[in-house]
């Protein structure tokens, strides 16, 4: 039987791609966006290869949340894997030129939105038990801070240590969770954070050979499909071309 495996963010970036690698490799797929228009076709596009089930999803709405995956069909109640994919970054300011309802969107994004979908879909994983999997997209801003990145990086800080307390408490279950913090990549991402601005898009990517959706999709089949007694606790991924800066220092 077809493993089971929840996507969110599954309209772009990541989480398309991964749907689109998880779908060829025989998985049944759970996948959530916004965008219902994009959902459609991306049922219409997989559903020859597997049973596709799409659920139209703001994270931040605990209570749809809840109701979407406390009624699944009979046939998706089975779950062997939850990408938290969704997520996103606003603005590219220092903090004190910030504007706060996107520090609030991100956090309600990328901290809210991915333990609400936890918290509901962990009785699923548990009852799945071993080889059951969460991974959680992290980024390397939780890590390596840089200017403008403030709640970003805190956001994605929050992702790193939640994964890794999350495997303290599945401990026994046979719920494995990874933390796969990717670095500079190509996708939408970049026109979110910056309202639609192509030049920055471009600019960024120019010459870099970023890591592309679909090296991301493959990273977490191979993490999905490891025998069951393996964990990846944390994972960071570059592009060759992307590596550390000298500490700044200011004079005065
Ligand atoms: P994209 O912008 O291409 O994809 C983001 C996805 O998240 C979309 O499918 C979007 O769907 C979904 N999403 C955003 N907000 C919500 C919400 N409130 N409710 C439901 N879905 C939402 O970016 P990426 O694929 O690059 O990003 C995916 C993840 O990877 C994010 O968590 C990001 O922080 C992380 N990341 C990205 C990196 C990069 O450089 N690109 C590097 C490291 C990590 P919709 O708009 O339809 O709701
Ligand atoms: C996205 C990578 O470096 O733009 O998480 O924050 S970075």
């Amino acid at each position: 039987m077809n493993k089971t495996a929840v996507i969110t963010g599954a309209t772009s970036g990541f989480g398309l791609a991964a749907a689109k690698l998880f779908a060829q490799s025989g998985w049944n797929l759970i996948l959530t966006g916004r965008r219902s228009d994009r959902l459609k076709q991306i049922k219409e596009t997989l559903s020859p290869q597997t049973k596709v089930l799409t659920l139209t999803l703001d994270v931040c709405d605990t209570e749809q949340i809840k109701t979407a995956f406390n009624s699944l069909p009979p046939d998706f109640q089975s779950i062997h894997l939850l990408i938290n994919n969704a997520g996103l970054a606003l603005g590219t300011e220092p903090a004190q030129q910030s504007d706060l309802a996107q520090w609030h969107t991100m956090i309600d994004t990328n901290i809210k939105g991915l333990t609400s979908v936890t918290h509901a879909l962990l009785p699923q994983l548990i009852n799945t038990g071993k080889s059951a999997s969460i991974i959680n997209i992290g980024s390397i801003a939780g890590q390596w801070p840089y200017p403008g990145g403030n709640v970003y990086c805190g956001t994605k800080a929050f992702v790193e240590q939640f994964s890794l307390a999350l495997r303290c408490d599945l401990a026994g279950t046979g719920v494995r969770v990874t933390c796969l913090a990717p670095g500079l990549s190509e996708s939408e991402f970049t026109l979110v954070r910056t309202g639609g601005d192509t030049e920055a898009y471009n600019a960024l990517y120019k010459g870099t050979d970023a890591i592309q959706p679909e090296d991301i999709a493959a990273t977490l089949l191979w993490i999905a499909q490891l025998p069951a007694h393996l964990n990846i606790n944390q994972l960071e991924i570059m592009p060759v071309s992307q590596s550390w800066s000298p500490f700044a220092v200011h004079r005065h």
